[in-house]
């Protein structure tokens, strides 16, 4: 009966199994999932738009050839994330159409312009590092699928990790001016970066659920203060100052502490209120509208090959 699969459900979960699409689970487990992966996908999809928007402007074939295979990669990983939402039974075009009407969120990191090319450098270096730190723990999600489509993605998010710090580290060595141009990126995402974690452990309406689940396996609180952690020494490495006057070592804590990220900012940021917000979802609108034609075309292709397979 419900009592046999719920219990069957819980020791799968607390064995450290995994939970695959086909295995009974809580109505909320599967709500859960959906709006956090689909969240995950729109904000790979959405994240093409502020780096792709030097694509054209690259200052060297060699940067423009990172540049493009780094954004093509989060084009991917929107798509790995939308086939694992697809396995809790939602249709990736049902999930578009939400996006693009503003039912569904992603993330507010994505909704601050790219005003430089130090701007590209920042992203790999601050945000993808932070998207590792998020993501990193997510390979042991419960859910089969999703925490399947995280160990690749987390291997490509540290090549771009990667490819952003080598990017500052050549700005660093440079001109004066190159090396104001990666500190001004580096005081604007440094607090947006920080909020990508969400709000604070008791503001968080989702975690203590997902945790007991182990969809998420740290609260937001714990992983904002392990990418401060790994991202102090780094910074001195570059030679840049993070703009917190709190951030010090806590010898006694065995961590940094922090100042507090303007909290009203994110809550303005995610009710769509952000810098970009109406000018990326705009955009995700058109293209989506732009590529009509293409599924058409692919929807008559496949109706066609089916239609000659049955004679
Ligand atoms: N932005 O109760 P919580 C990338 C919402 S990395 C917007 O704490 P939860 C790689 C939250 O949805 C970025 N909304 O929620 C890349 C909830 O609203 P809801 C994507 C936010 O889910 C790099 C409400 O606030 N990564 O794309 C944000 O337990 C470079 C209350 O919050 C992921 O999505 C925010 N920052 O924890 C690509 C990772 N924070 O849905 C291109 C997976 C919170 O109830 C270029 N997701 N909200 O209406 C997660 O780990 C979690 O969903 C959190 C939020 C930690 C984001």
């Amino acid at each position: 009966g419900a009592d046999a699969l719920q219990h069957r459900f819980e020791q799968v979960v607390e064995s450290e199994q995994r939970i695959e699409p086909r295995d009974w689970m809580p109505d909320g487990y599967r709500a859960t999932l959906i709006r956090q992966i689909a969240q995950h996908a729109h904000s790979e999809i959405i994240g093409m738009q502020p780096e792709g928007n030097w694509l054209t402007r690259a200052p060297s074939l060699r940067r423009k050839a990172i540049l493009l295979a780094k954004v093509q990669d989060e084009a991917g990983h929107g798509l790995y994330l939308y086939s694992a939402a697809e396995t809790l039974g939602v249709d990736r075009a049902e999930l578009t159409e939400k996006l693009i009407s503003g039912r569904q969120k992603y993330s507010s990191i994505f909704n601050y312009p790219t005003l430089t090319f130090a701007d590209v450098g920042v992203i790999g270096w601050l945000v993808d590092g932070a998207a590792i730190c998020n993501q990193v723990p997510l390979c042991r999600c419960s859910y089969g699928p999703y925490a399947r489509a995280m160990v690749r993605i987390c291997k490509e998010e540290s090549f771009h990790q990667r490819q952003g710090y080598e990017l500052l580290m050549t700005l660093s060595r440079g001109t004066e001016s190159q090396r104001r141009m990666l500190q001004d990126a580096v005081d604007r995402w440094w607090w947006p970066s920080l909020m990508m974690f969400g709000p604070p452990d008791a503001d968080s309406p989702n975690t203590a659920q997902s945790m007991a689940w182990r969809i998420k396996r740290h609260t937001n609180d714990e992983l904002r203060q392990r990418f401060v952690d790994m991202t102090v020494p780094q910074a001195e490495r570059l030679g840049v100052t993070l703009p917190d006057p709190d951030l010090e070592w806590n010898e006694e804590r065995g961590h940094h502490d922090f100042g507090e990220p303007d909290w009203e900012e994110l809550g303005r940021v995610i009710r769509g209120q952000g810098p970009c917000n109406a000018e990326r979802i705009d955009r995700r609108r058109s293209a989506h509208q732009e590529g009509a034609w293409v599924r058409e075309a692919a929807a008559a292709h496949a109706a066609k090959q089916a239609s000659r397979a049955r004679t």
